[in-house]
């Protein structure tokens, strides 16, 4: 039995452990029904800390015991103490070896963390407390330990066999069965172990380190995704080389191992020496794989990769410090993908995830600081916040210091931190000592939550030239800090004149200049200007904070044409739609007929004319505001206006620009084989957002297009972006929207990655995903209710993805969630706990919503034994 009422833990009651483990020699004896665990731990006591402890409490969950030994003794059961996720043994002398057996149940653990099968192969996943699942341990990140692995298995089934470092001996037993022993020469927390077994096929090659040692790379996959190894085979190569060069990081083991794995509940894990990824984040080929999917496999081997510096030879003391080693992680691979695609359109879709989702976090009941304070279930915390707010509180600690100090800094970092457990105070102060710039006031940004808001007012003063920026902060509540303490924000600014022109801001001649803000209000002052000059704030997005300047909309279509600073000029066009797309829902609220401001149809043309303009930005630039993104800018939102009112003012720019559209899909027309380089992305994403487009309008040849596009789609990039414009389309015939998605499922119903697509495309799209047809896929052959990744693709994209139908009716959609989440809690909590997000933010909504999404919520929270994951999100949203 669990706690009655899950308790939470403190940053603040941080302690070290009373006992270190400095050897763990496992035997993993795997059968088909269970599986045998040996753990012989070499334990000393930790004499630094505190008082003789006279026995050692390691955790497990789920675990059978089959004996205790200390040194060479067998404990009996009076001699030991097995509480319910426990397990207390007497301690009689400084350093003693402790060998535990227990027996688990891989077939059976639906959870996805510890050790399970998925599709008949072992897998692990340890992070954050999934070890326990596996042995008792001390499972927290500041107890490492040198591992070596032995594991046995039938030879047939599962031929392949590895875990972390490299293969130190091979056998074979009478019967069918064989064993690998490997071993790991860095030491580790238990949250980086990782074992597989299985029959996998492999892909190889090498890589030759800066110092001129050859490394083994090999990816392992079920033998009918290996020919789609190839493109995370040439991004971990591509990541290899650029930590080297940007960061003199070198790999450290002589193998480094990739495993596809499709039953996973994240992206992909930075077990030492053996990465394990959710197949959607590795596989990639022209025909299965979108251009975003490339891009994203690309990051994600390579993020994975440069955890091995940032996360595993320097770790986290504890899991409070988990942004130490995501934010920088992330960091580091933004400036990887910027360096190998557009660096413009990277911090664009990079501002766009912080101002949708991650504001909305930051806005709603589970708020937390990059490092929290408290918490009930870590899992929870593997968040936007953590990540990718994280990763920009990184980025602002760059622009500081400055690139070189930066550089510095993490050298410093590195070396003194190198085969520790580290805090995030460890990580700025070595960029403190690095470049002597002080931060004590950044570290703000560590301790608070929410989004910072700067309002900026300025002045002109022309007889004496002068021209003035106050900028004052503030930030909202959140839950557990009403009040906060000014953060220092480095806000990049530059002046635009009457010609579009930055002006020259200092004797040098520099255009830009980034603000310090650390006072609660502050002004600056230029001289010598003859003319009131325009704004560009925040320019590259220099800080996550909100803007408020008043801007009218004609200096918004100004900055649109003019702004240097491509994420501003984005940023520009975003502000505008936002407001533009407003003044609808306000008019539909009240019943009126609004007309959509000629300013926004206008600007479009113009960017949709312009030929200078990098086809990449010309793309980002074109897309309205996400739905999502005007429900987090509203003050109370309305969904279906909100929907209403954006397709309103899509079709509108696809009428007034019909021309230009056409003319532009048909000049970048698509010639040759597929590649995932970078011109060639941004040639396909122009075009197909000229399609998406088209598709607005009435009219049988355009509707036909996406149609022709689809039948002739040489790459699943076209073909999707087909699909999704023909199923989006309420022009277009039941008939051929079916024609479309039954011979999308015969092409692709054998490839469990590309069905995820068809059921997102499905449970997405306003027109086709209805509660109705959602629930009729629930049905269908190739959904599995045991796999996150359908989980996500249905359940996820019709709750966070479809904002029309899911908010339609009278909460039968919240209900059909809640459904699932009391359903799927029990079977795994972390997947569960993800799909809650979309009804925490309950209270935004209009009454209506409001009051079905909190009745949902009342439900699930009065459910017995809920799990810890769903219990705290549940608690603390209502
Ligand atoms: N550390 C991994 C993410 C990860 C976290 C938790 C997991 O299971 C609960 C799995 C993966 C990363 O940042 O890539
Ligand atoms: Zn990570």
């Amino acid at each position: 039995m669990k706690d009655a009422q899950p308790r939470a833990i403190y940053l603040k009651d941080y302690q070290a452990p009373d006992y270190w483990i400095d050897t763990t020699d496992l035997t993993f004896d795997l059968f088909e029904d269970h599986a045998l665990v040996t753990s012989v731990l070499g334990v000393r006591r930790n004499e630094d800390h505190g008082e003789d402890t006279p026995e050692l409490t390691l955790v497990g969950i789920d675990l059978e015991l089959v004996s205790v030994c200390v040194d060479d003794t067998e404990l009996t059961p009076a001699q030991y103490i097995q509480g319910s996720e426990s397990l207390t043994v007497p301690v009689a002398s400084q350093a003693f070896s402790l060998t535990v057996v227990t027996r688990i149940r891989p077939q059976e653990n639906t959870s996805l963390e510890g050790l399970y099968k998925s599709n008949g192969m072992f897998c692990t996943q340890c992070e954050a407390e999934g070890f326990r699942k596996i042995t008792y341990y001390l499972d927290r990140p500041d107890v490492m330990s040198k591992f070596t692995t032995k594991v046995i298995a039938d030879k047939g089934r599962y031929p392949v066999l590895l875990s972390n470092g490299n293969d130190i001996a091979r056998g074979e037993f009478d019967g069918g069965r064989h064993w690998v022993t490997w071993e790991d020469p860095f030491k580790k927390p238990s949250y980086l172990f990782a074992l597989v077994g299985g029959d996998l096929e492999v892909v190889e090659d090498t890589f030759t380190t800066m110092s001129g040692k050859e490394v083994a790379l090999r990816i392992f996959t079920e033998s009918h995704n290996i020919d789609k190894c190839d493109h995370a085979m040439v991004s971990l190569k591509k990541s290899m080389k650029w930590d080297e060069e940007v960061y003199g990081r070198e790999y450290d083991l002589d193998i480094f191992m990739i495993v596809a794995v499709d039953h996973f509940n994240m992206g992909a894990m930075e077990n030492k020496g053996l990465n394990i990824f959710n197949s959607s984040c590795v596989l990639a080929s022209p025909d299965t794989a979108t251009d975003a999917s490339y891009q994203r496999v690309e990051a994600i081997v390579a993020h994975e990769y440069f955890h091995n510096w940032s996360g595993n030879r320097v770790t986290c003391r504890d899991w409070f410090q988990l942004s130490l080693k995501e934010g920088f992680t992330v960091f580091r691979d933004a400036e990887f993908s910027a360096d190998m695609n557009s660096r413009g359109v990277k911090r664009i879709e990079d501002a766009t995830v912080m101002k949708t989702a991650q504001f909305a976090e930051d806005a709603g009941p589970m708020a937390h600081p990059i490092r929290p304070q408290s918490f009930i279930e870590i899992s929870n915390f593997y968040t936007l916040t953590v990540y990718e707010k994280g990763c920009e509180v990184v980025r602002m600690i760059q622009t500081i210091v400055g690139k070189d100090n930066f550089r510095k800094g993490s050298d410093l970092y590195f070396d003194r931190h190198d085969g520790e457990a580290a805090t995030c105070e460890d990580f700025v102060k070595a960029m403190e000592d690095a470049s002597g710039v002080d931060l004590s006031q950044f570290r703000n940004w560590y301790n608070q939550a929410g989004t910072p808001v700067i309002t900026v007012t300025d002045h002109f003063n022309p007889s004496s030239r002068q021209y003035s920026l106050t900028i004052g902060q503030s930030c909202p509540a959140t839950p557990g800090q009403d009040s906060k303490l000014p953060f220092h924000i480095p806000v990049a600014i530059a002046l635009l004149d009457q010609k579009g022109q930055a002006l020259p801001l200092n004797e040098v001649g520099e255009t830009e200049q980034v603000l310090q803000v650390t006072a609660a209000n502050e002004t600056w002052t230029f001289d010598g200007l003859t003319e009131k000059p325009l704004p560009s704030i925040l320019r590259n997005f220099s800080a996550p904070v909100r803007v408020n300047y008043d801007y009218r909309r004609e200096d918004l279509v100004f900055l649109m044409k003019y702004d240097s600073d491509g994420y501003n000029r984005w940023d520009a066009g975003q502000r505008l739609a936002t407001e533009v797309i407003q003044d609808l829902v306000k008019g539909l609220l009240k019943g009126e007929e609004a007309e959509i401001d000629s300013k926004l149809i206008e600007a479009f043309g113009v960017v949709l004319a312009d030929e200078q303009l990098d086809k990449a930005v010309k793309t980002e630039m074109l897309r309205l505001p996400t739905e999502a993104s005007l429900a987090e800018q509203a003050e109370e939102i309305h969904p279906l206006q909100i929907c209403e009112a954006r397709s309103r003012v899509r079709k509108a720019i696809a009428v007034a620009h019909k021309n230009q559209i056409q003319a532009l899909y048909q000049t970048l027309e698509q010639k040759g084989d597929y590649s995932p380089e970078a011109t060639e992305i941004a040639e396909r994403t122009l075009r197909n957002t000229c399609l998406g487009y088209l598709s607005e309008l009435e009219d049988d040849s355009q509707q036909q297009l996406a149609v022709d596009q689809y039948r002739s789609a040489g790459n699943m990039t076209d073909l999707r972006a087909a699909m999704s414009a023909v199923i989006n389309s309420s022009y277009q015939s039941q008939e051929t929207i079916d024609a479309l998605l039954n011979d999308f499922l015969d092409r692709y119903k054998n490839d469990s990655v590309v069905m995820d697509s068809w059921f997102m495309m499905q449970s997405a799209s306003p027109s086709l995903g209805t509660l109705e047809h959602v629930k009729s896929l629930l049905e269908h052959a190739s959904f599995d209710s045991t796999s996150p990744n359908k989980l996500r693709a249905l359940l996820g994209g019709f709750a966070s993805g479809n904002m029309k139908q899911f908010h339609s009716g009278s909460g039968e959609g919240y209900e059909f969630l809640a459904d699932w989440i009391i359903t799927l809690d029990k079977q795994n909590p972390q997947t569960a706990s993800r799909l809650m997000t979309p009804l925490t933010r309950w209270k935004k909504y209009e009454p209506v919503c409001r009051e079905h999404m909190r009745k949902a919520l009342e439900r699930i929270k009065a459910v017995p034994d809920l799990s810890t994951d769903i219990y705290e999100v549940v608690t603390k949203s209502l």
